[in-house]
């Protein structure tokens, strides 16, 4: 089915056939926009933005870019076309026709699974509100506002299930994820690193990559999901996903090739105000760490039993890379601090599928890693960026608690201490970071800690006027 444009709320699911939810929707609609007023990016209200915006949901059609005032940005619900006859393909209901609606035994779990990705999505705009103010180019600042636009939109696509599929109670939830803010004591963000501040452009691009590739990950993990409405609304989340992901990797990766540039001149970062590579490597190790947090724990009932009942697959499992679709009767093996040595222990695989979603994720980031690290020695730079090992500053899971330096290695309490200075980002990191942080939104300049990037926009360069500035 084709977009519906002329909808006070875009949409690909037939609302206008469906006045139940049209109008329940349509009531939510302005508690949105008071939050996004209140919430969303902090300026630029007036200011017309090189957005993309989804107008249909065919391969290569949904983004359409032109110059729109975030306000008028036309928040939607689109869900990937479906796929006939579709079929559950793992857990126990293996083989049955995919739900298009909630089985009742199922709807406590589904909702939980629904909400908590929900919550993400208002927390990161919450989170990101104030960077468009020291953006350090204006493609930065219109990529920053882009991705929040679409966490914006993919907060749509969850309140849409929750409003058809679980009645007053998804209602009431759809109320609570306005009424949530990140890093409120009283009312915070259901994770913990939708919680945690993201003031700076170092923080933002380290976030971009490691914490919406979380992002990335679950939303694959639900795209394999028996509950068929879910599964296609996140298919279409993640089109909008990939971008999110390259303003991170890039972003880090534009950071590196300044550093490594002036580097290479046998300069001192610090003296031309570019950043210089241990700061980059703490950055890392933060965010990395407190992002294997959001895939809970390795060894986890509620991993199983969303495996088992066909609400949450495996990364991929649609295409075949796993030999058992039920994944019984075997184990995932692994290692853990046991008396200041590693030691192994097995957990069931049904029980292991966060350790097993980790795993993929983990590959993942290490590719970029070394993307990056290639940034380096393209620039004859000896030193290497590392991404700190799945047991390092773990807070959730079978290693929190315990203490392990960033290669993974056990170490003590005190050990760990000493070392906290230098592998996390420290105040004085973060003097320097923020004396670095000043805006740059003219057409053709950039701030002189990051490399302009290699590609613009929609085939635009890098310096065209993303911004028309009020
Ligand atoms: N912080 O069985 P366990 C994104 C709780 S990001 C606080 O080990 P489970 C995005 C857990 O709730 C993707 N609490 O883990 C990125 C449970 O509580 P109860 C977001 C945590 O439940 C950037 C207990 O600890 N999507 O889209 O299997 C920008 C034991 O939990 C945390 C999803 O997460 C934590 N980190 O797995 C914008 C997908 N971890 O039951 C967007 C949906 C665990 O004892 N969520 N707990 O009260 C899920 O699939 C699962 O809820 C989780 C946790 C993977 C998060």
């Amino acid at each position: 089915m084709g977009i519906d444009l002329e909808s006070r709320i875009p949409n690909n699911v037939d609302l206008a056939n469906d006045q139940k939810l049209k109008r329940a929707l349509e009531a939510w609609q302005p508690k949105y926009l008071e939050w996004w007023r209140d919430m969303g990016p902090a300026d630029f209200k007036e200011d017309r933005i090189y957005l993309r915006t989804a107008i249909s949901v065919g391969r290569g059609g949904w983004a359409n870019f032109g110059y729109v005032k975030m306000p008028d940005y036309r928040w939607g619900i689109f869900l990937a076309e479906p796929e006939p006859e579709r079929k559950i393909h793992f857990g126990d209901p293996l083989g049955m026709p995919a739900w298009n609606a909630v089985p009742g035994e199922l709807r406590n779990r589904l909702r939980r699974l629904i909400v908590t990705q929900a919550d993400t999505e208002p927390a990161s705009v919450e989170q990101q509100r104030k960077l468009g103010n020291t953006a350090p180019s204006m493609i930065d600042l219109r990529n920053v506002l882009q991705v929040n636009v679409e966490e914006g939109r993919h907060l749509w696509a969850m309140v849409y299930l929750l409003f058809k599929f679980f009645g007053s109670d998804g209602r009431d939830e759809a109320e609570g994820l306005l009424e949530r803010r990140s890093g409120d004591p009283d009312h915070p963000r259901v994770l913990q690193a939708f919680n945690k501040p993201v003031k700076d452009w170092m923080t933002f691009f380290c976030y971009a990559t490691f914490t919406d590739r979380d992002g990335k990950y679950q939303l694959s993990a639900l795209a394999e999901s028996g509950f068929d409405p879910l599964a296609r609304t996140t298919q279409f989340m993640l089109t909008e996903e990939a971008h999110h992901l390259s303003v991170g990797e890039n972003g880090v990766g534009r950071v590196v090739e300044r550093t490594a540039q002036i580097l290479e001149e046998g300069k001192d970062p610090r003296k031309v105000g570019a950043i210089p590579l241990e700061i980059i490597q703490r950055y890392v190790n933060e965010w990395a760490s407190a992002s294997h947090d959001l895939f809970g724990g390795e060894d986890s009932s509620n991993a199983a039993e969303a495996f088992a009942s066909g609400l949450k697959g495996r990364y991929r499992e649609g295409d075949g890379l796993y030999k058992d679709p039920k994944a019984l009767d075997q184990v995932y093996a692994t290692e853990i601090e046991r008396d200041g040595r590693l030691a192994k222990v097995e957990i069931p695989l049904r029980r292991a599928m966060n350790a097993l979603l980790l795993e993929a994720y983990h590959a993942d980031c290490a590719r970029i890693m070394a993307r990056w690290n290639k940034i380096l020695e393209r620039h004859h730079v000896e030193a290497r960026l590392s991404l700190p090992s799945l047991r390092f500053n773990r807070h959730i899971g079978i290693h929190a608690g315990k203490h392990y330096d960033p290669q993974g290695n056990p170490i003590t309490g005190e050990q760990f201490e000493a070392g906290r200075e230098q592998w996390f980002v420290n105040p004085s990191d973060e003097d320097y970071i923020n004396s670095c942080m000043i805006k740059v939104h003219e057409q053709g300049k950039i701030a002189a800690w990051i490399a302009p990037p290699a590609q613009g926009v929609d085939e635009k360069p890098w310096d065209f006027e993303y911004v028309l500035f009020h």
